[in-house]
């Protein structure tokens, strides 16, 4: 059906299924939307997939080229959009029109993805159906609005205050042991963190989730240790995935998601090899998710950083057939339920069907001591990988999730030894984790000199008042913080460029590039 509404000054042209209007904007139903542009936009939104995913405001001429190496897609993009070049997003799209005001259409359940395609806003629904809401207005009451809806359909957990956290990964990465850890916790002591968590290289292996023999005493042991200085504990798992090499690739083959020739579904590459994923709607892959959530509570862990989580969403054909989005929420559920009262961190998490079943969400890619991969970036479209502008840019495009859950951009640095980054970049770092009100270091204390460490405690333990001025534009404590000028996207290539980028594509197929790709991750 085809109706005619108007919406401030415009008339709109839309075409649902069904169509009501009310104070805060407009409720469209239909497994296909078209919103009818009477203005040409300047700037799209375009909103990823899971936590990695770039975020951005585009010029609506930019044209995004699909991410290199093709097989690191699964990781970073949502597959089925892989190689779509004009602006779209995940869930949620919004233009600016020549008011400068913000036309946001948001669906209202999960599996929608919206386009902009010449003057026309389309949303689709891989579902075969299910709500929209329309609104125009000034930016950030779009977005308020939009959350508003989002609350009343997929919830939100309770609220609670974001704890402040030490984690393992951006300092030691997998080099950690319990000597290193537990002489970290005695050091820290005397630091405000509420949470000491052990990332990514406790574990035997991705999918064998026992200590490794770096860790003698047992996880519990680690736990426990943490807990005796007043803290709590965390451990980060990857429970989603298994690695080609992995127990349950050879015990349990149809444990894992295949496509509809009967080929294993890749979840991208990492850690050295070919990553799969989990089918969680078999039921014996969920006994062992629940068994591994209650094994790691009762070592002690009250903080859970669950990542690599996209796998649960990817497409592929599963035991039971249902819509691949709903088999990840369905089983973060249930992972919800058998963690109990523990803080839920999730990480590569797709977005939308995370809200309402876990405490904090990361909301950008990693952050690392380098700004940013021009290589990556301009040549291969990939601007996921570890990076700090990479991180700040898409974390700083979806604080609009504040009100529904803690949002997470990553950790900050106190160290300036061995970095790449500018004092400014830190510092932007640093604002944009007072303003996302979720804070957390990977620093060692011994790295800090007697200064590092009293920035490290004043920053944790102030409590900024943070204004929201405009799009990138917030005030810390008064002082004005603006991200615009940092966050740009890299320029295409010129034509000579072009031709390069052909080449280096065509080299990130090759095994080659792993080396470079890994170092560029550094
Ligand atoms: C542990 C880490 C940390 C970190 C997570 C996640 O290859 N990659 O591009 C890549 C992206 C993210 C990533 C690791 C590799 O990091 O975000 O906090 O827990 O895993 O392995």
């Amino acid at each position: 059906m085809v109706f005619s509404v108007n919406l401030g000054k415009y008339q709109f042209e839309i075409s649902a299924d069904t169509i009501t209007k009310n104070k805060s904007g407009i409720y469209l139903s239909g497994s296909k939307v078209h919103i009818n542009l009477p203005f040409h936009p300047e700037e799209y939104y375009m909103h990823g997939w899971q936590s990695w995913s770039l975020t951005t405001w585009l010029d609506v001429d930019t044209k995004l080229e699909s991410l290199f190496p093709r097989v690191m897609r699964p990781m970073y993009t949502d597959l089925p959009y892989e190689k779509e070049t004009s602006p779209h997003g995940s869930w949620i799209g919004a233009v600016t029109t020549p008011e400068k005001q913000v036309l946001l259409l948001g669906g209202l359940d999960i599996g929608s993805h919206i386009f902009l395609k010449e003057n026309c806003l389309l949303g689709g629904y891989e579902t075969g159906g299910g709500s929209w809401f329309l609104v125009l207005g000034q930016e950030q009451d779009v977005f308020i609005e939009y959350c508003d809806n989002l609350r009343g359909k997929l919830g939100v957990k309770e609220k609670c205050i974001a704890p402040k956290v030490w984690c393992s990964w951006y300092s030691l990465f997998q080099k950690i042991d319990e000597k290193v850890i537990i002489n970290t916790v005695k050091e820290l002591e005397e630091f405000p963190f509420d949470v000491i968590q052990v990332d990514d290289g406790w574990q035997r292996k991705i999918g064998d989730w026992e200590a490794n023999s770096k860790f003698p005493h047992g996880m519990k042991y680690v736990a426990e240790s943490i807990k005796e200085t007043g803290k709590q504990a965390g451990i980060w798992l990857a429970p989603l995935i298994i690695p080609s090499s992995g127990l349950i690739t050879k015990e349990h083959p149809d444990w894992l998601l295949h496509d509809d020739k009967g080929d294993l579904v890749s979840a991208g590459i990492n850690w050295k090899e070919q990553q799969y994923a989990l089918d969680t709607t078999n039921p014996n892959v969920m006994d062992w998710l629940v068994d591994l959530m209650k094994k790691v509570r009762a070592w002690g862990y009250d903080y859970v950083k669950l990542d690599f989580l996209y796998a649960g969403a990817l497409p592929g054909k599963r035991m039971v057939d249902i819509y691949r989005e709903t088999a990840y929420r369905d089983a973060l559920l249930t992972i919800r339920n058998s963690l109990g009262d523990a803080y839920l961190a999730v990480c590569g998490a797709p977005i939308l069907p995370s809200l309402g079943l876990c405490d904090g969400i990361r909301i950008g890619p990693d952050v690392s001591k380098v700004w940013c991969s021009q290589l990556a970036s301009k040549f291969l479209n990939n601007y996921s990988i570890p990076g700090m502008q990479n991180a700040i840019r898409t974390s700083v495009n979806r604080l609009w999730l504040k009100p529904l859950i803690n949002t997470d951009p990553d950790v900050v640095y106190f160290s300036e030894a061995n970095t790449k980054l500018t004092d400014i970049e830190i510092n932007l770092q640093k604002d944009l984790t007072s303003i996302a009100g979720v804070k957390g270091t990977s620093d060692l204390p011994e790295w800090l000199t007697g200064i590092e460490k009293k920035k490290l405690i004043g920053f944790m333990e102030n409590d900024p008042i943070v204004e929201h001025i405009d799009r990138y534009e917030y005030t810390v404590d008064g002082r004005l913080v603006d991200f615009e000028d940092f966050i740009n996207l890299i320029p295409s290539p010129n034509r000579f460029g072009k031709t390069i980028q052909k080449i280096l594509n065509q080299l990130a197929e090759s095994p080659i590039i792993w080396t470079l790709f890994e170092y560029l991750k550094k």
